[in-house]
């Protein structure tokens, strides 16, 4: 049965998802038959394998420490298990050593990592590193939101002789396994790469100087000003914090962008249009219909929660760019110096360097404002969920428990962002934007995040928590890596001022890290880790290592 009937199906769908004939749902969906039957069968069968259910290989996967990002994992778990790997996959957060361990137990014949956020880059370097030190010679995968070719090339693979390879996405996953545990085509395959990332790295070398165009000085000249004298910036209807228990989830089924959804299952396509698309219509709809069924019963049945925190405090900023947080309308009493990063570019479109400091009044001006923020999570009560779903050989499921409530932390922080406008900050009581308007941002205030382009400092984030008591309000914690677990979960600060917007950092030079540290009370080196991915400069020390 296994050999036969069931392999011959799930080759016949590893072959049309590989031509782009079938689509990822159809994929996951169909290896929880394989799955399902095999565990069915397995009673009845000596535990002898033959050649022809011998796995192709073995890949021992693992989200790198502090991050806890699984979800695109988990699909490439699926893909590459319905292409007949062996996949035995640690989960999250799992340090370097574990994984090296489990790799050398296991005599895996790969190692695949994954990471979210940005700290998650330079754990895989470290990881590089070690398999380097421990002379093995496994190729290994990068992957995950945050990894890129160009990062995969410049820092991780020259730190391991043997081969590193950057994988986008869950479909190509096999065909590169494939290259690589087939003996005639791993050589010129390895070979192709090498110099693949040879090229990308001269690329690299030569784009650097241009990263950062002004001296943080400069840029300091160009921040953004506006008329302080004339403006008066709303008072938030509190000032302290407020806590959201157990919030109405029906509430924030109505504020998901659905679009991203659809993304995290490879179906490329905006949402509603997607679901009557020519090629992906069918596909989308079932998907969709499938997840309105999920959500039913997560509801229904009380099987996550949301909590969340929001509060607003008295603010001003100094020195151009650290807001003061006060302790009270006293403005005497700062409880919070929070620190933020200026542009240092004059490519974007005013010629003006950003930093979300200029959002808040300057002290100087004796202008009293205030800045908010927030945590919000709907990941209580997943791992359990999904934990069960895969026991029971159902992948699926445990993959859309995970994507529907990442959407639900993203609409938790949509709906509450909504109601500090019109509401608990108040200072736009009357806007009424229905959900696609709120979708393409067309609010007044913004609510960035720390990791996020315009404050890609995720260290900023236990400033934020500590002003939030985010752990105590809403059960979220900390990574060392600076990632939230649960994992469903959004954070960030509020700016009401009209003009406050999005911007991204860009990169920025050692004089401004260097002023950075000092005001932040941090080694140099220590946070030229953190902000490794903005710095437009190679970092003289050693680093620090991983901790
Ligand atoms: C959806 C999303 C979320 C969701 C859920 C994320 C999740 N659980 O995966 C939510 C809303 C919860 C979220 C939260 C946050 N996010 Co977010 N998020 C995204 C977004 C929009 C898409 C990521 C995604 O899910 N893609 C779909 C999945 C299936 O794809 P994937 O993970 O990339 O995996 C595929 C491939 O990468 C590959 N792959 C993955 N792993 C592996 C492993 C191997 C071995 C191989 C071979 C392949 C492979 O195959 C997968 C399937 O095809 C990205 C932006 C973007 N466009 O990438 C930002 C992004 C990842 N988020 C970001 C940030 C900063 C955050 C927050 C820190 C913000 C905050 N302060 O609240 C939090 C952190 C959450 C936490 N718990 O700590 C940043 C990270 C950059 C950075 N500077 O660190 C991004 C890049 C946005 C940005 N432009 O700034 N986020």
């Amino acid at each position: 049965m296994i050999e036969g009937p069931l392999m011959d199906g799930m080759n016949v769908v590893g072959d049309l998802f590989g031509d782009g004939k079938m689509f990822l749902p159809q994929v996951v969906k169909s290896a929880r038959v394989m799955k399902q039957a095999v565990a069915y069968l397995i009673p009845y069968i000596e535990a002898e394998k033959t050649e022809a259910t011998k796995a192709k290989g073995k890949i021992v996967m693992a989200t790198v420490k502090g991050d806890v990002h699984d979800i695109g994992k988990n699909i490439v778990g699926v893909v590459l298990q319905c292409n007949n790997y062996e996949v035995i996959d640690l989960g999250v957060m799992v340090p370097t050593e574990k994984i090296l361990q489990a790799a050398e137990e296991h005599n895996a014949d790969i190692i695949g990592l994954s990471g979210l956020i940005t700290p998650s880059l330079d754990e895989m370097v470290h990881v590089a590193k070690e398999m380097q030190r421990r002379k093995m010679n496994l190729p290994l995968l990068i992957g995950g939101a945050t990894t890129s070719k160009a990062h995969t090339a410049v820092k991780i693979e020259p730190q391991y002789e043997h081969p590193v390879i950057y994988v986008t996405d869950a479909s190509r996953a096999v065909g590169v396994a494939g290259h690589l545990l087939t003996d005639s085509l791993k050589h010129s395959y390895v070979a192709e790469i090498r110099s693949e990332y040879e090229k990308v790295r001269e690329r690299n070398a030569k784009r650097r100087p241009k990263a950062a165009d002004l001296s943080y000085e400069q840029a300091r000249k160009r921040r953004f000003r506006t008329e302080w004298t004339t403006y008066t910036p709303p008072a938030p209807g509190f000032t302290g914090i407020k806590v959201f228990d157990e919030y109405n989830l029906t509430e924030l089924v109505e504020r998901i962008d659905w679009t991203p959804f659809f993304m995290s299952w490879q179906l490329a396509g905006k949402y509603p249009k997607i679901l009557d698309d020519k090629v992906v219509g069918e596909a989308a709809r079932n998907l969709f219909s499938d997840a309105q069924a999920m959500l039913k019963k997560l509801i229904d049945e009380n099987l996550i929660k949301a909590q969340g925190v929001v509060g607003f405090w008295p603010a001003n900023s100094i020195d151009d760019d650290v807001i003061e947080v006060y302790r009270d309308e006293n403005r005497q009493d700062v409880i919070k110096r929070l620190h933020h990063i200026r542009q240092q570019t004059t490519k974007g479109r005013d010629g003006l360097c950003y930093s979300l400091a200029d959002f808040i009044a300057p002290k100087e001006t004796g202008t009293a404002d205030w800045i908010g923020g927030f945590a919000v999570t709907t990941g209580h009560g997943v791992q359990a969920l999904t934990k069960a779903y895969e026991a029971a050989g159902d992948d699926y499921n445990a993959i859309m428990v995970q994507a529907l409530t990442d959407r639900l932390a993203e609409a938790f922080a949509e709906r509450l962002h909504e109601r500090v406008r019109k509401e608990l900050w108040g200072y736009v009581p009357e806007e009424s934007l229905d959900n696609e308007a709120l979708i393409a941002e067309k609010y007044q205030g913004i609510r960035p995040a720390p990791g996020y382009p315009a404050c890609p400092d995720h260290t900023e984030k236990t400033a934020l928590f500590e002003l939030l008591d985010a752990p105590r309000h809403t059960g979220l914690e900390l990574t060392e890596n600076f990632a939230m677990w649960p994992a469903a979960a959004v954070s960030g600060w509020y700016f009401s001022h009209p003009q406050s917007k999005y911007f991204s950092t860009g990169k920025i030079t050692r004089d401004q890290v260097e002023v950075l540290a000092q005001r932040k009370g941090m080694p140099l080196s220590y946070l030229e880790r953190w902000l490794a991915p903005v710095l437009s400069y190679e970092p003289a020390e050693e680093k620090a290592p991983v901790a």
